[in-house]
């Protein structure tokens, strides 16, 4: 299709605009960048149109000016973006559709409009591909290989990193696609470093104060998890941390040791709760769509949500309980034999490969992710393998931990947090939670993510552990419980 248009625009002397989605992540705004350079290279004139600021990722991909007008009659190409509604502006609206052009990974469900019928593009016009991880492992075929330098291999390994959670989440391609990247000359590690988008403290404070208030219940032979917020609530939670949507924040209560069902309640607006469930295919793979289904809401087997109305502002322990019932009852109803998971030769060598790479972090080449994509395709489990699970105790010590920063600390623009515990605090938490002190150590991690100078737990007895901006953890923990730590003398 590309080779399509540069013939096009190089015949009939045209402009090449290119469009992506509203609020543009990185494999939007990378995937835009990368086609406009293909083009520059090519001799076309092309640009990303953007009618608000963009400034994102822009080691990777450079600056982005702000246009407000497009020629008449150019070329479009629109990328990341399956409905009108969804474009950060219309201007491609100047183009005729014969030379209107989409590319796509956003599935097609039977009977929903995608934006080439709203634009009644013709199929050529069209390049529609739900076994993509991102629009940018689209071009990595698209693209003729001999033309894509490093920098545009570099935009387009962000895009793949981004849109895959840093590679979390695979589609059957993506590792024999990113491995051709780095042939290219893709800098995987450096790449990398600029995805990894850190969360605000304030925020995490906050939710960490909320999900203290999770509750558990049986579920078949595991767990479930319920956390619910009344309009007050919520209305705190905005105030104070500058959270919205709580609801969505649900992903928090992943990778926990046999929890087969996540839930959370907001009620965003009086009367109104909007509901997310969640599920896992490592214990018990429960079906919380059909749960949505009945409160006629929807999604997919393993995520799902509904919108429920409530009569009067007490509602939310009933609507609790009759979630917990139904849910238990239909865990029930659906519930197979939990396989049991038991690692083969192909998921211990796969562990190793992750373990040694830190997740496929560090030391990576093109051989290792051709050994991963075979291990895959050969059976391996990489979703469990991949993911590192918590005990339930572990995610409450975290949010015990996030919870007790004051507003002095996270309100600075660069925060460092230093977290004192007194003998009392860890006595409550050893009791709640039984755990020990160097556990309560090594949840230093929790900061890992989070945008901050420094970070430091201290115990009354002199012990510490600390991580700096850059994730490095220091902390005097007797036995060295994981690969990020380090020991250090006293
Ligand atoms: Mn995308």
């Amino acid at each position: 299709m590309i080779e399509g248009i540069i013939e096009k625009a190089k015949k009939e002397n045209k402009k090449v605009y290119v469009y992506a989605h509203k609020f543009p992540d990185g494999d939007a705004i990378s995937s835009s960048r990368a086609v406009v350079e293909y083009l520059k290279s090519q001799g076309i004139d092309a640009q990303y149109v953007v009618t608000n600021e963009v400034r994102a990722f822009n080691q990777i991909v450079g600056n982005i000016p702000i246009t407000t007008s497009v020629e008449k009659d150019g070329i479009s190409i629109i990328l990341d973006t399956s409905t009108v509604s969804y474009a950060e502006n219309t201007l491609f609206k100047n183009s005729s559709p014969e030379n209107t052009y989409v590319i796509d990974h956003h599935g097609k469900v039977d009977g929903a409009v995608c934006i080439e019928d709203e634009l009644e593009l013709s199929s050529e016009n069209v390049l529609r591909d739900s076994n993509a991880s991102s629009v940018c492992e689209i071009l990595v075929n698209e693209l003729e290989q001999e033309k894509i330098n490093p920098q545009i291999a570099n935009m387009l390994t962000l895009g793949l990193l981004t849109d895959t959670a840093k590679l979390k989440f695979l589609k059957s391609d993506t590792l024999q696609n990113l491995s051709k990247l780095m042939e290219l000359g893709a800098d995987y590690e450096q790449v990398l470093g600029f995805c990894t988008r850190k969360s605000n403290l304030r925020e995490e404070v906050g939710i960490a104060q909320t999900l203290l208030k999770t509750k558990t219940f049986p579920i078949g032979d595991t767990f479930g998890m319920i956390l619910s917020m009344d309009n007050s609530e919520v209305d705190e939670l905005s105030r104070t941390f500058g959270v919205r949507s709580p609801q969505k924040k649900i992903f928090k209560m992943g990778d926990i040791e046999n929890c087969s069902f996540m839930c959370m309640l907001a009620e965003n607006t009086p009367g109104e709760y909007n509901i997310e469930f969640r599920s896992t295919p490592i214990y018990g793979n429960f079906n919380v769509l059909q749960l949505a289904t009945l409160h006629r809401g929807g999604g997919h087997y393993n995520a799902s949500g509904c919108a429920i109305k409530v009569k009067d502002a007490n509602s939310k322990a009933r609507l609790e309980e009759s979630l917990q019932q139904e849910s238990s009852e239909l865990y029930s109803s659906q519930a197979t034999d939990l396989p049991q998971i038991t690692l083969s030769e192909q998921d211990k060598e796969l562990s190793q490969i992750l373990d040694s790479t830190k997740r496929l972090t560090e030391g990576v080449n093109p051989e290792i992710l051709a050994r991963v994509d075979s291990l895959i395709k050969a059976g391996a489990n990489y979703d469990y393998t991949f993911k590192t699970f918590k005990s339930f105790e572990r995610f409450m010590l975290q949010n015990e931990i996030l919870s007790r920063i004051p507003s002095s600390m996270y309100s600075q623009r660069q925060p460092n947090v230093d977290i004192l515990l007194s003998q009392e605090d860890i006595d409550a938490l050893t009791k709640k939670y039984n755990i020990n002190e160097d556990e309560i150590l090594s949840t230093i991690d929790s900061f890992s993510n989070i945008n901050i100078s420094s970070a430091s737990i201290t115990l009354p007895n002199g012990r510490k552990s600390t991580i700096d901006r850059n994730g490095i953890i220091t902390a005097d923990i007797i036995q060295t419980r994981r690969d990020n730590t380090r020991e250090i003398s006293k």
